[in-house]
């Protein structure tokens, strides 16, 4: 009873401690409501070729486990109800038994022969997918892992190099494919990094692979339905690795031929007399360093290329919506929305924040 009222205790103090801290940290920059939407992606609901041919595998070897799993503790709790301390018990040493030749080879022989058959069955099918050819029409995407987001560019072999045609950030635009192999049309992913190794892993279209510096490595997906696909690096990066969120966005080909040529046209030169003191302040301020806009000298390659930056869903990938709210308190300081991000407090003055964002949303 003592220990009770100890522990009922121990958790009022605990409570109360808590309530008192959550009243004296700031209210918190993103509310419930104004987080960006991040279903946990169900990866038994597969919908792409190799997150199908994974998924399939998955639930061969899941029903293999369970049948040992069954075997294995019904015959521990037969053991254990039956061979309980019988009421009469002598007290005596049971009879001590070492050694029995066939029970020994029983419990090595089929163990390692099961683990040999689901070792084949993985590979094959990992073999299956890593070397599938992808067709000519194939959409061809190299993305880049950095600390915490994801670069993407659209590429074509032309004479047998690579010309990127659009770079984007975290949300990765596609056409949907077909289970229809006439309607077919995959998308194929080189996968590099830049920095640390991440892990691109979007449940739904394919298994994760890693991004390891000085290596490229690549996967496919084949998506059979629209719609927005949610993922996120899979391998501890730092910091900020959980809120390295990405998204596939999986549209009509009229849709994703829109959405390219809206990505490729030249951004219109700024209008207002606000957004022309932005484009000026932007230029001045060292953004031009770390950001890329198409056509004009902002060439920095550290963080997110910004053209058509106001096209994009989410900003500081997944941390916020883009929004002009959530734009104006990323660029007054990213460290409130992502702490220990690598783009720094810029020190700028509100009406100047109020300027660049301006100038930030001609970009579409
Ligand atoms: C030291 C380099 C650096 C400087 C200087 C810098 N940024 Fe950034 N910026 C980054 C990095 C890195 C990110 C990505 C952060 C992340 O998501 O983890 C980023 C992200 C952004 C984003 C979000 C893009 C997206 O798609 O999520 C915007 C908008 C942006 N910066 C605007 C600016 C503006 C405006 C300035 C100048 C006032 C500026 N940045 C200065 C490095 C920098
Ligand atoms: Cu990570």
């Amino acid at each position: 009873m003592h220990c009770l009222m100890a522990l009922v205790l121990a958790f009022l103090i605990v409570g109360a401690n808590l309530a008192a801290a959550a009243e004296v940290s700031d209210a918190p920059a993103l509310s419930e409501s104004e987080k960006v939407q991040h279903r946990v992606a169900d990866m038994f609901q597969p919908l792409s070729k190799p997150a199908e041919m994974i998924h399939d595998v998955s639930l061969v070897v899941l029903f293999v486990c369970a049948v040992i799993f069954v075997i294995v503790t019904g015959m521990l709790a037969y053991v254990v109800i039956k061979f309980r301390k019988p009421g009469d018990d002598d007290g005596q040493e049971p009879p001590q038994i070492y050694g029995s030749r066939n029970i020994e080879l029983a419990w090595t022989v089929i163990p390692i022969l099961i683990t040999i058959v689901l070792a084949f069955v993985t590979t094959r099918t990992i073999g299956e997918i890593q070397n599938a050819e992808m067709p000519e029409n194939a959409l061809k995407i190299r993305v880049v892992g950095h600390q915490w987001w994801w670069e993407v560019h659209y590429y074509e072999e032309v004479d047998g190099q690579p010309v990127t045609y659009i770079v984007t950030a975290n949300e990765i635009h596609v056409p949907v494919s077909s289970k229809d192999p006439d309607k077919r049309r995959p998308t194929h992913i080189l996968l590099q990094s830049a920095d640390v190794v991440h892990s691109f892993w979007v449940p739904q279209l394919a298994g994760k692979i890693d991004l390891v510096p000085n290596r490229t490595n690549d996967l496919w997906i084949d998506p059979y339905v629209t719609g927005t696909f949610f993922g996120n690096c899979a391998e501890y990066c730092g910091t900020q690795h959980a809120n390295m969120l990405l998204r596939v966005i999986v549209q009509t080909p009229e849709e994703f031929e829109e959405w390219k040529q809206e990505q490729m046209a030249p951004n219109l030169p700024p209008q207002t007399a606000q957004e022309i003191r932005g484009h000026q302040l932007y230029f001045d301020y060292s953004c031009v360093n770390c950001h890329k806009i198409e056509g004009s000298p902002s060439k920095g390659i550290f963080g997110p290329d910004l053209n058509k930056v106001w096209t994009r869903q989410t900003l500081g990938a997944g941390v916020a919506p883009m929004d002009e709210k959530h734009l104006k308190i990323w660029v007054k300081d990213p460290q409130v929305l992502k702490v220990g991000c690598l783009m720094p407090d810029m020190q700028l003055l509100d009406n100047e924040v109020d300027d660049i964002v301006a100038y930030l949303k001609t970009l579409k």
